[in-house]
């Protein structure tokens, strides 16, 4: 993608988040609708929607070649990683946004022909935007992120955890996932799967895995972390497919393989 525009798609995707985030900082204080989607604890707000709207029409009016992908169904139906995508998760971490008014995110991934240019995650509540362009580094704000310790290892890690991986499920082994809590250092679970890519590139998680994760929930944070010299993989240890649900790892160099080797069993 050429440098140039890539500045100036960066500098209006970040325009759009500070203004998408003083929105929701707004609306949350009226009463707004809460639904449910594919059970009774996922859910969806009138802000969620309101707020992939307003990027919808905003990329639209400025990027009409563009396609969108978003979780609340204003995007674009589509099939190939062809182009320019914004993948759009406007509010991550819904249920943190209802519960805790706090630790939620609006994570926007740009890719060009399949190829990660952009990662922006802003954390609304707190006002920090984490943000990243392919070869040019990841940043917290304004602050150039180091590159991720080449030394760490998995007893002195501390990694981010989705509990559902705990439980005993259909898809793969819970008795492992128990194993790896007793052999890291420990977990954190945040409730947001943006926020937590983010805290991997900031080296306050070594690592973070989650089942069944969207593409809006990961675009963002796979360009973050790759930029500060970290892996994102589906938990089988393929590539990532940004057309599909995957569980996922996203980690230093130095614990991936043994969590996909020693951790990870699919059913
Ligand atoms: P969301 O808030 O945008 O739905 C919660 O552990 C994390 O998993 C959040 O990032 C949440 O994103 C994501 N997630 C993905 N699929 C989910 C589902 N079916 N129900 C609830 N959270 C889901
Ligand atoms: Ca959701
Ligand atoms: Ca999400
Ligand atoms: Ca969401």
């Amino acid at each position: 993608m050429d440098i140039a525009i890539r500045q100036q798609i960066f500098e209006d995707a970040k325009e759009w988040i500070y203004q998408a985030g003083q929105q929701i900082r707004e609306q949350m204080n009226n009463p707004y609708e809460i639904d449910t989607k594919s059970n009774a604890n996922d859910l969806v707000t009138a802000v969620d929607k309101s707020t992939e709207q307003f990027f919808a029409e905003k990329i639209r009016g400025t990027y009409p070649g563009h396609s969108i992908v978003g979780e609340e169904g204003y995007g674009d139906k589509v099939e190939s990683l062809d182009g320019t995508l914004w993948i759009v998760d406007p509010i991550d971490g819904t249920m943190n946004f209802v519960h805790q008014k706090r630790n939620f995110a609006i994570s926007i991934g740009i890719y060009h022909d399949g190829i990660g240019e952009i990662g922006l995650i802003y954390n609304v509540m707190d006002d920090v935007l984490y943000s990243a362009k392919k070869g040019e580094g990841a940043y917290r704000e304004q602050v150039k992120l180091p590159l991720l310790r080449d030394d760490v290892k998995l007893e002195t890690s501390v990694l981010g955890l989705n509990a559902q991986l705990v439980c005993e499920n259909k898809y793969y082994n819970a008795k492992k996932i128990q194993q790896l809590i007793r052999d890291c250092r420990g977990t954190r679970s945040y409730g947001s799967a943006a926020l937590e890519f983010a805290h991997v590139a900031e080296g306050i998680l070594d690592g973070y895995v989650s089942m069944r994760l969207a593409p809006w929930d990961i675009a963002a944070g796979i360009v973050l972390v790759e930029e500060v010299g970290g892996v994102t993989v589906q938990a089988t240890g393929k590539p990532v497919n940004l057309l599909q649900n995957s569980t996922i790892l996203t980690t230093n160099k130095q614990i991936k393989d043994r969590v996909i080797d020693h951790y990870i069993e699919f059913n």
